[in-house]
């Protein structure tokens, strides 16, 4: 049996970094990362046979809990009959049907393989639907690895954007505007400054990228408002916030309804699912209705398909998110008392599946203020839990996850040993 720094080390010989998505090397948090045998329900257990509380679940996909038996019995009977084909199956219609179903505003829904092709696609149908260049997006939010999307806001306010990654030409964000999130008077401005150029806006309608970020009042409302008022798409992505933090998502909880919709994490279940989707009339732009491309080998695939559909009918389950938001607020609640009362500046949050802890006294509404928390106090606390059986999400900037598998014992056990590390854990 190889140790994790072993398969570390011989990882990276042959994957950059070891890892095949850039956080999961620890390098925000240091040390070396665990490599996952097998997951059952709350739990992952790591090449050393070591068993873990898991809160990353897969970053949002594993909402069921790891395994769900149901959930694998539908994959491989899925699989035994071929894994990709290339071609349209009924399955295809089930999901796009249970989707559509469960989301008003979604009229028509596109599968692919990932939610950066989801929002990738959604902001080309946007332009293509407006005929217009410009997008904004908000500093903090992430909407998967597009070329556009990789950018920082520009020196002024309302110029536009630069690459936050190498190999992207200035060129390719020059119509990414970034605004901070939660403020509406920069959109109205920017509205007021190009009030025909903006094709859309792209926004998580509950930040989960920079830590867990809840809209201001009104901030949602203004967005939609201005939208529609200058004639922009406005683009919930809810890649991360889809079916977790409730049943119909942030527009359920809100009743604002976005004109396009981007999905995956949950509607795969695990396996690579993503989705984009919305008004009919401005699906009706993408091929082969429309002029605007998206094709993929793997999209709607079976198999993956097989996962999502399971998934969200057990979703379905009586009382499955009111469990579920009430374990992740039992467990907010428990890390906050228990960190006050070792006197650690700390706070969290909680919507439907998702939480924010913050070593900071209050719970942050901007990026500034989850960036301005005690970030090594976050750092200790990560490995001292880690040491002890608990696996949270290896950055102070990323959202948790609590499952259906996660019952009042786990968060107790969690609490209990959350306390043995504030206990340990000094002012940075
Ligand atoms: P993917 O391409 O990773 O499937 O989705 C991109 C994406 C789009 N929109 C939102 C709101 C997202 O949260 C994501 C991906 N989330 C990260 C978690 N911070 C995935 C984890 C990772 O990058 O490894």
């Amino acid at each position: 049996m190889s140790s994790n720094s072993e398969l570390f080390d011989r990882a990276c010989k042959t994957i950059p970094g070891g890892v095949n998505s850039p956080v999961r090397a620890f390098r925000s948090v240091g040390g070396t990362p665990r490599f996952i045998q097998r997951a059952q329900g709350a739990h992952v257990w790591d090449a050393e046979g070591k068993r873990y509380i898991d809160y990353v679940g897969s970053w949002g996909p594993a909402i069921l809990g790891h395994a769900h038996p149901e959930v694998v019995k539908a994959v491989q009977q899925a699989a035994e009959h071929g894994l990709s084909f290339g071609a349209p199956t009924e399955a295809e219609i089930e999901i796009a049907e249970a989707i559509v179903a469960r989301l008003p505003s979604m009229e028509q829904v596109r599968l692919v393989s990932s939610g950066t092709e989801a929002t990738m696609t959604a902001i080309r149908l946007a332009r293509g639907y407006t005929g217009r260049a410009r997008i904004i997006k908000f500093e903090g939010c992430y909407h998967g690895h597009a070329d556009s999307l990789l950018v920082k806001a520009g020196s002024g306010m309302l110029t536009f954007g630069n690459p936050t990654s190498s190999g992207v030409p200035a060129e390719f964000v020059q119509h990414t505007l970034v605004l901070d999130y939660n403020n509406l008077d920069a959109v109205e401005a920017a509205f007021k400054k190009y009030p025909d150029q903006i094709a859309c806006i792209i926004v998580e309608p509950i930040a989960g990228n920079m830590n867990l970020v809840k809209p201001r009042k009104g901030f949602l409302e203004g967005l939609r408002e201005l939208c529609t008022k200058y004639g922009a798409v406005l683009i919930f992505d809810e890649v991360m916030t889809g079916f977790r933090v409730g049943p119909q998502g942030v527009q359920g909880l809100t009743g604002i309804q976005p004109d396009l919709t981007t999905l995956a994490k949950v509607i795969g279940g695990g396996m690579p699912v993503g989705a984009f989707g919305g008004r009919a009339d401005i699906m009706a732009h993408i091929a082969p209705l429309g002029g605007v491309y998206q094709a993929g080998t793997l999209s709607g695939n079976p198999v993956a398909v097989a996962a999502g559909l399971a998934t969200l009918r057990l979703l379905d389950a009586p009382g499955f998110y009111e469990n579920l938001s009430a374990r992740s607020a039992q467990l907010a609640k428990g890390l906050e008392e228990r960190a006050r009362a070792a006197g650690i500046a700390f706070s969290a949050d909680s919507v439907g599946g998702m939480f924010g802890i913050y070593f900071r006294d209050s719970i942050p509404s901007t990026l500034e203020e989850v960036s301005a928390s005690d970030i090594e106090r976050f750092k200790q606390f990560f490995h001292g839990m880690l040491e002890r059986g608990v696996h949270f999400a290896p950055s102070a900037f990323e959202a948790g996850f609590v499952s259906g598998a996660h019952d009042e014992s786990i968060i107790n056990e969690t609490l209990s040993i959350a306390e043995e590390v504030f206990a340990t854990i000094k002012a940075a």
